[in-house]
């Protein structure tokens, strides 16, 4: 959730959706072996290359990524992460991602549905001022100050961009789970003050730069889209980053105290003609 519109709503009706970030859908699916098998070599063939034209089709579509992976154990076979600036657009690709291979081929076990957002607990130029103010002894209104604060936004500024419009890594090693906050009993996280959530998130943030270099992750918010409240993407080089990362992370106050997980998915980023070696197809 971002609680912080940056701008009004445009008033182009062909242009609703969304106003700033991507759609983000993962979908899972299973292979239909006994369907295949009905196809001909030369279905077979003009099947897979429908779903690799469409799949390039989509890649080479403006602000739209999709990555493709071979999941591991039969919750699922094959994994697709589609990332793009328009919920239409995301619909569209959706649909035909399901039909590619043919009637009944793919059956979908499971998707998410969430869109990119900013942080809802980034620092704020007000509260870098003020560190710098209290830490360095640098004067509100200096010179100095007037420097570090142009280095900040820039700074910021990409930092935004890059959680509104990431790049999605090529790294082998996927991992989606959905996730929410708990909102029960004693623990209700959305029952906290703002102040105290945020410094709650400051420690999470510290586990999580451990890895950097190890775990790339991408948080996208799903309140009113989906089942859960958040979506997590891991990418890592191994099996084990992910799952320290993971165990590391359930400690952490935050999480300890607040954290519901959903179905965990692995997957391993592969190139389509591969993928359609490792799924039988
Ligand atoms: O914005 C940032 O990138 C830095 C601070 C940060 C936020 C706001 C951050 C850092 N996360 C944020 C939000 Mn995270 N994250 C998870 C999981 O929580 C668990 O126990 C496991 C699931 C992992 C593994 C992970 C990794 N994070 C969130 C939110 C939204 C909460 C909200 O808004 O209330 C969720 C659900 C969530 C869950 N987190 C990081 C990481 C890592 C690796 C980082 C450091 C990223 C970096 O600095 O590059």
């Amino acid at each position: 959730m971002n609680p912080h519109p940056s701008s009004p709503a445009e008033t182009d009706p062909d242009r609703v959706i969304p106003r700033e970030g991507w759609h983000v859908i993962h979908l899972f699916f299973h292979v239909e072996q006994a369907q295949w098998s009905l196809f001909s070599d030369e279905e077979k063939l003009e099947a897979k290359t429908n779903l690799a034209e469409l799949v390039q089709e989509i890649r080479s579509t403006e602000s739209t990524q999709l990555l493709t992976f071979s999941m591991v154990t039969p919750k699922s076979d094959i994994g697709f992460m589609l990332l793009t600036d328009d919920l239409h657009k995301a619909n569209r690709f959706e649909k035909q991602l399901c039909r590619a291979l043919g009637p009944d081929v793919l059956t979908p076990v499971y998707s998410y549905l969430s869109m990119t957002e900013l942080s809802e607990y980034t620092t704020t130029e007000e509260q870098y001022a003020a560190d710098l103010t209290r830490d360095e002894g640098i004067a509100a209104g200096s010179p100095a100050m007037e420097a570090k604060l142009e280095e900040f936004r820039k700074r910021m500024k990409k930092y935004n961009s890059d959680r509104l419009y990431p790049n999605m890594p090529d790294w082998p090693v996927f991992c989606f789970y959905p996730m929410s906050k708990r909102r029960s009993g004693s623990h209700n996280w959305f029952h906290l003050d703002y102040e105290t959530r945020r410094t709650l998130m400051g420690g999470h943030a510290r586990v999580g730069r451990g890895y950097a270099g190890r775990v790339r992750q991408l948080i996208t918010g799903s309140t009113g889209l989906d089942e859960w409240e958040w979506g997590v993407t891991l990418f890592s080089h191994n099996t084990q980053d992910i799952k320290e990362i993971v165990y590391e992370m359930r400690f952490d106050e935050v999480s300890a105290l607040y954290a519901e997980f959903g179905d965990f998915y692995i997957g391993l980023q592969l190139p389509l003609d591969e993928l359609f070696r490792r799924a039988g197809l």
